[in-house]
């Protein structure tokens, strides 16, 4: 449908100025500034010197100074066997969405376990993570050392973040392609964080499809990862494309995706310690990172409500129109029949399927 893939090129000309890069800002913009140039227009940036001046710049870094700190706090750790929490995996046969197995322990024993993970026998890669306001709950002793919200974001928005989450990994953790409700500034401490972006226009290059939901659980006696489906059964849409397919999976991989593939390729960023991304609401994000000196990435992110405004409602409605790919049927919707679901779910956006041909 050619129409659909004129939209992709149209907004990388005309709001994203057709360059690959994401804009870099030396300071932080000022309220107007913000909302202007970058929320108003969905547009992506990245500041190098934002102006934070953060003793968590230096504390964090140091493993003994967050030991000690949180020597008596209680954070939540999401397990699993390869780095890859919230992402499509192969269940006997079949392909499901998998959660991590998440748990709660002393923050000394998790910070323990992300290092662990390095080690070269090691079967489990630990995320310190969660992402429902856990800074200032678990971590709520850190409070001091961090802004509690981004001024010019806050003025700008009109409101407060809804949530403050907090993020400790290595570089076996990473993020799948997904997107959210929320205008997100995301302030990298310690080493770095790579992000792919696509805008939300690109929708249908991220073959969502709708995926029986399951959850790895972990048993410490055997050491071993299973995958449990979720009974009853639930679905949930999630984007089918992993951006970064192993050689041996490449070609199979670009055969069920070619939209995505051999599209415009997604804004590639990396933010450094110090720097803050604003990535706008809605944008399909894919996050990767690399450790600091001590094996660690640090990051903290502020996430404001979004306005469900007129741009939801047309995204909606781009989301709901079924795109027929100019390269035929892939391999993904062969393999899934014609409705592109896994399983026998409904496809996102059914009731409003609108056929075109190129
Ligand atoms: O840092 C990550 O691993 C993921 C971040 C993310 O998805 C988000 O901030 O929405």
């Amino acid at each position: 449908m050619k129409e659909v893939k004129k939209l992709w090129e149209e907004v990388r000309e005309l709001s994203l100025g057709n360059n690959s890069e994401v804009e870099r800002l030396n300071s932080a913009p000022t309220p107007l500034q913000f909302l202007r140039d970058h929320v108003s227009q969905n547009k992506p940036f990245i500041i190098k010197k934002p102006n934070l001046h953060w003793p968590a710049f230096s504390l964090w870094p140091q493993p003994s100074y967050l030991s000690n700190k949180l020597s008596s706090s209680l954070v939540s750790v999401h397990l699993t066997p390869n780095g890859r929490a919230d992402s499509i995996v192969n269940h006997l046969g079949s392909l499901c969405f998998a959660s991590a197995h998440v748990e709660r322990m002393p923050f000394d024993e998790a910070i323990k376990l992300v290092s662990n993970s390095n080690l070269q026998d090691s079967k489990l890669v630990a995320y310190l993570q969660q992402q429902n306001d856990c800074f200032r709950s678990e971590y709520s002793v850190l409070g001091s050392e961090c802004d509690e919200h981004i001024p010019w974001a806050t003025e700008a928005l009109g409101c407060y973040p809804e949530a403050v989450n907090l993020w400790i990994g290595n570089h076996l953790s990473e993020t799948s392609f997904h997107k959210d409700h929320y205008e997100n500034l995301y302030v990298v401490v310690s080493g770095k964080k790579h992000f792919l972006l696509l805008p939300p226009t690109d929708v249908h290059r991220m073959y969502i499809r709708q995926y029986p939901a399951a959850n790895y659980s972990y048993s410490q006696d055997v050491g071993e990862f299973t995958v449990e489906l979720e009974r009853p059964i639930r679905f949930v849409p999630w984007c089918s494309v992993n951006p970064y397919p192993s050689p041996e999976t490449r070609e199979s991989e670009m055969a069920k995706f070619p939209s995505f593939f051999d599209g415009p390729k997604p804004f590639e960023c990396t933010v450094n310690a110090g720097e803050i991304l604003y990535l706008p609401s809605m944008w399909f994000h894919h996050v990767r990172q690399s450790p600091d000196d001590n094996g660690f990435t640090i990051a903290v992110n502020y996430w404001y409500d979004m306005q469900f405004d007129i741009k939801y409602a047309y995204f909606n409605f781009l989301q709901s129109i079924h795109y027929k790919s100019p390269h035929g049927p892939t391999l993904l919707e062969i393999e899934c029949g014609d409705s592109g679901s896994v399983a026998s779910a409904p496809n996102e956006g059914e009731a409003d399927k609108v056929t075109e041909d190129e």
